[in-house]
């Protein structure tokens, strides 16, 4: 096949990673905003090359004219999870989005793979818009652990050294740290509770500093310099204090500060 066709065929593909790759990253930044803990860590996206579709059509026995129909990874997201628990999180997600249609689930995680692979798949149908009009296509979306990410990502670059043919005794090694994830996934979400608190805590603290900046920036714009030196200084004191509480309550003297301010301007234009 021409490689100008192969990118015809591609640039949809491109297209839906980018968008969904988007969407994901935009519900991590809602959640950070509104101070939720977050199920999705980090989000990865890739259009699958043409030498890695070239060798799975050929290890599947598929003509390139059904590359489209046969081969669901042309487009690929990876989902990447703090706890196990956040998996089944996310696939809910996943099943209620209108703008996404699951096609096929394959749970790797309950049912690990011979390998010591484990991940939860979903192929689901997209739609994009091009050039072209509109266009529906497939989509696998990986979605595991970090812990789990980890293995999959050094046992994929060994598949890759050993040309699919990993010796037995690395193999083995391998099957060992598969169970030492699993024991590590397992240990860390029995401490999943304390860790999310610490971390919406200090997502709050990061929103209020945030909000703060913000104040302190529109009171440059109606307070004087002398007030505003003060403000700062007293933003640097209460900060070092390193309790949300304080910042909360200077905060909300700051919004009354301002509130001052649009009374007099109201005042004056009268
Ligand atoms: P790459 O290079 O990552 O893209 P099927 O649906 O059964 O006809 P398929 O597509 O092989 O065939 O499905 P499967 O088994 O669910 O695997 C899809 C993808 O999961 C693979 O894509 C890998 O990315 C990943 N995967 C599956 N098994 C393993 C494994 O044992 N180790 C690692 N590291 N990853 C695995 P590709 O195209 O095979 O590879």
């Amino acid at each position: 096949m021409e490689i100008q066709l192969w990118r015809e065929i591609l640039n949809p593909y491109e297209l839906a990673v980018k968008e969904v790759t988007t969407k994901f990253n935009h519900l991590i930044k809602e959640h950070h905003d509104r101070g939720l803990y977050c199920p999705i860590e980090r989000v990865i996206g890739r259009v699958k090359s043409i030498s890695s579709i070239l060798d799975k059509c050929q290890k599947k026995k598929v003509s390139l004219e059904n590359v489209e129909d046969r081969i669901a990874d042309l487009a690929g997201i990876r989902i990447i999870c703090q706890f196990v628990e956040d998996i089944d999180k996310v696939v809910e997600i996943i099943r209620n989005r209108k703008d996404m249609e699951v096609k096929q689930e394959r749970d790797y995680i309950r049912n690990m793979k011979s390998s010591g692979y484990r991940s939860y798949h979903m192929i689901i149908y997209y739609t994009v818009d091009t050039l072209d009009g509109s266009k529906r296509l497939k989509m696998e979306v990986q979605i595991r652990t970090m812990a789990m990410n980890f293995w999959a990502t050094v046992e994929h670059s060994l598949q890759y050294k050993y040309k699919k043919n990993i010796p037995k005794h690395i193999r083995e090694r391998l099957l060992n740290a598969a169970s030492a994830i699993i024991m590590l996934d397992n240990e860390m979400a029995s401490v999943r509770s304390e860790i999310m608190d610490a971390q919406i805590l200090f997502q709050n603290q990061a929103n209020i500093v945030a909000d703060i900046l913000n104040n302190i920036q529109n009171l440059y714009n109606v307070a004087n310099k002398r007030e505003i030196a003060k403000i700062q200084d007293e933003f640097y004191r209460v900060y070092a204090m390193n309790d949300i509480e304080q910042l909360e309550r200077f905060n909300k003297q700051l919004d009354m500060i301002a509130e001052g301010y649009r009374a007099q301007s109201l005042a004056s234009e009268d």
